[in-house]
């Protein structure tokens, strides 16, 4: 395959409801979305990639315009240097940018779309390319911090309502115990686990055990992104699961992470490792390691909610992710709208992502687009 030319779009999108974690409160999501115009034997496809990284530098280091600034002057670049030696390929993609350090996030954008293209190319499916074992996915939700109790109750219903399988409450101090209480005495034995987003410390193990009164599924990543020996000092001192996020960075952070202790489960977020590839990797060793995993979310639009049905679509994906539908986050979604059928979300079957962006929902949200030549 060859790339001819790289597109990079920057979109603006309100939420629904504000979506407030340990971190911020996100009113809007400005996805960055990389288009590759890729050719083979005269056929021309486009290749979608988004890229996750949040607009602010809260979640990881990576954000929107690093990630953006990274792509246009090294990755893409890369890219187009690349295919003057060999065809294009997204398992070759990885190795090409090797000397380039870090900017996981980036590089995973431009994968997913090099992936996209070559997979349209060859009429094959995300899914059926990284091994989806399943035709549909149980489908949790993301509840975010409320005002009140109340106000949370009245959100988790609504989505127990809608079919939810399983709901996620972002804690953080202040914002833990209570919550988790009051949704178990209204709703009973329903899945239920938290997220910290890295707002506690081993200081706080003693107030952190007293979640294990609930049957969490799991509490994910209370400390630091660095803190694998802590969380693994954190995990002996707690009966509920030890589930990291943020820390997971890489397959061999996941293979410390697992041998040391440190993580129970893994949510894998493709983005986070690098791309959709090293995503399959991890699931593999943390098959291998009898780790269960489930797939993380980002609040991505059609196409990044696209990939991730597929790829936790894969057997080790044994616990229900953050694949939410579309309305979840999204009034309005840049490709027909992921929707909940019986608690589940189905995986496209057409070719590569098997959606695309509706050319006016992509007009109506465009903020700044940037072309790159080969
Ligand atoms: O920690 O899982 C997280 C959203 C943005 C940044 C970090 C996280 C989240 C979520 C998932 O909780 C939201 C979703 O896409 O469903
Ligand atoms: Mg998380």
């Amino acid at each position: 395959m060859r790339v001819r030319a790289v597109e990079l779009l920057t979109l603006r999108m309100p939420l629904v409801t504000p979506f407030t974690t340990s971190f911020s409160t996100q009113t809007e999501r400005f996805p960055l979305l990389v288009r590759v115009l890729a050719e083979t034997d005269g056929r021309e496809v486009d290749g979608w990639g988004e890229c996750v990284a949040l607009t602010d530098l809260v979640y990881s280091s990576e954000y929107l315009d690093s990630a953006r600034e990274v792509l246009r002057r090294y990755l893409v670049p890369a890219v187009f240097a690349a295919q003057a030696r060999e065809a294009v390929t997204a398992d070759g993609f990885a190795e090409s940018v090797r000397h380039i350090l870090g900017h996981r996030m980036a590089k995973a954008a431009l994968e997913m779309a090099l992936l996209d293209a070559e997979l349209r190319l060859a009429g094959v499916s995300f899914g059926e390319r990284l091994g989806a074992t399943t035709a549909s996915v149980p489908s949790g939700v993301s509840v975010g911090i409320h005002d009140s109790i109340d106000a949370l109750l009245g959100s988790v219903g609504d989505y127990l309502d809608q079919g939810y399988v399983r709901i996620k409450l972002k804690i953080r101090p202040g914002w833990d115990v209570e919550p988790v209480r009051a949704v178990r005495d209204r709703f009973g034995d329903i899945p239920l686990q938290v997220d910290a987003n890295t707002a506690y410390t081993l200081a706080d193990a003693e107030h952190l055990r007293l979640l294990d009164a609930y049957d969490l599924l799991l509490i994910e990543q209370p400390l630091g992104e660095d803190d694998i020996r802590e969380h693994a000092l954190l995990a002996r001192r707690m009966r509920t699961p030890m589930c990291l996020d943020e820390s997971i960075v890489s397959t061999d952070a996941a293979r410390d992470a697992i041998e040391r202790g440190a993580a129970a489960i893994i949510n894998i977020k493709a983005g986070r490792v690098g791309g959709y590839l090293a995503a399959v990797r991890i699931h593999d060793l943390a098959r291998e390691a009898g780790v269960p995993v489930w797939c993380g979310g980002m609040l991505e639009t059609g196409l990044g909610r696209a990939a991730n049905t597929a790829l936790a679509g894969l057997p080790g994906f044994t616990l229900p992710g953050d694949i939410s539908a579309s309305a979840r986050f999204f009034a309005q979604d840049i490709t027909e709208p992921f929707v909940l059928q019986d608690g589940r979300i189905r995986i496209p079957a057409g070719p590569g992502l098997g959606v695309e962006p509706l050319p006016d929902a992509l007009e109506e949200f465009s903020q700044h687009a940037l072309t790159l030549e080969a």
